[in-house]
């Protein structure tokens, strides 16, 4: 049914993965949604399939001129901003792994993703009703080797949607960190730089978590009366759960 009727989102990394499993849902839900990504012709194909409630925009999340401009461009600002857009880069130990992957994680999930946000809120800030889910990770949470970088920009990710939440008090903008865990999108294939093989490794013999099972978390959060907010979901499959700690002996 059309529980998101009237309301707009703009759904960063829309190509792919759990954003594109977003932007289907909400249209399913009356949403209209703006879509955003690197690659346009995956837009195109998304538009071809979700109509006319579905509009797109190409943006490079590393560029804040652009990501300034695409915001002041908007005719209609958005009551919905699900920060999706993100990457992993490599699993290499700290002392091996490639600055310019670091940067470039940095540059995506922290500051691309700060930029959008800042620019949106003064204007989501007076509305009625707005929110701001935020795609961080179990890996924010939770140290595993070859997470380092990548981790830490989901932890900053976490920590900035409560911080938040802590000066948005008093209006009626909700925020959310979600936080999930194994879930089979792209998301592998980029941390290893398109090496599908080792990719589909990740996810074998496992009944994982799929971009729609987090686009449906992310709908029900939204769903939730407007006095409602939930700081943090943090979603794993049945089949994960935490290691031992690693004790190094001898
Ligand atoms: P995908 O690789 O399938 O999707 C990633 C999306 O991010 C794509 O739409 C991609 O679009 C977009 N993106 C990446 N870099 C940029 C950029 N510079 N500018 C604009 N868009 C960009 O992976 P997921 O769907 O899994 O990832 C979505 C989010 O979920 C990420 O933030 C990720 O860290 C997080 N996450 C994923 C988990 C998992 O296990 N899969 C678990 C926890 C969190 P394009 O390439 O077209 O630009
Ligand atoms: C993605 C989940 O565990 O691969 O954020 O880092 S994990």
């Amino acid at each position: 049914t059309d529980t998101m009727n009237g309301r707009l989102a703009l759904v960063t990394g829309a190509t792919s993965g759990i954003g594109k499993a977003t932007a289907e849902r909400l249209v399913s839900l009356g949403a209209e949604v703006i879509g955003t990504g690197r690659r346009l012709e995956r837009l195109e194909a998304l538009k071809d399939e979700l109509g006319e409630r579905f509009r797109y925009a190409r943006l490079d999340m590393t560029d804040v001129d652009a990501v300034k401009t695409f915001v002041g461009d908007l005719s209609r600002t958005p009551d919905i901003l699900v920060n999706n857009a993100g990457l992993a880069l490599g699993l290499s130990g700290a002392d091996e792994a490639s600055l310019e992957d670091w940067d470039r994680m940095i540059d995506t999930n922290i500051r691309g993703l700060v930029h959008i946000t800042r620019a949106l809120l003064p204007k989501m800030k007076p509305m009625e009703r707005s929110d701001i889910i935020n795609i961080s990770s179990v890996a924010g949470s939770y140290p595993y080797p070859g997470g380092n970088a990548y981790g830490a920009t989901k932890a900053f990710v976490t920590q900035f949607s409560l911080n938040l939440r802590a000066d948005l008090i008093g209006s009626k903008v909700r925020v959310t960190s979600v936080e999930p865990g194994l879930t089979e999108t792209e998301f592998s294939e980029v941390r290893f730089a398109g090496d599908k093989e080792k990719a589909a490794k990740v996810y074998e013999n496992t009944e994982h978590l799929t971009g729609e099972d987090i686009a449906r978390v992310i709908c029900d959060v939204l769903a939730l009366p407007a006095h409602i907010n939930i700081n943090r979901v943090e979603v794993m499959p049945v089949c994960q759960a935490f290691g031992a700690f690693n004790i190094a002996r001898g």
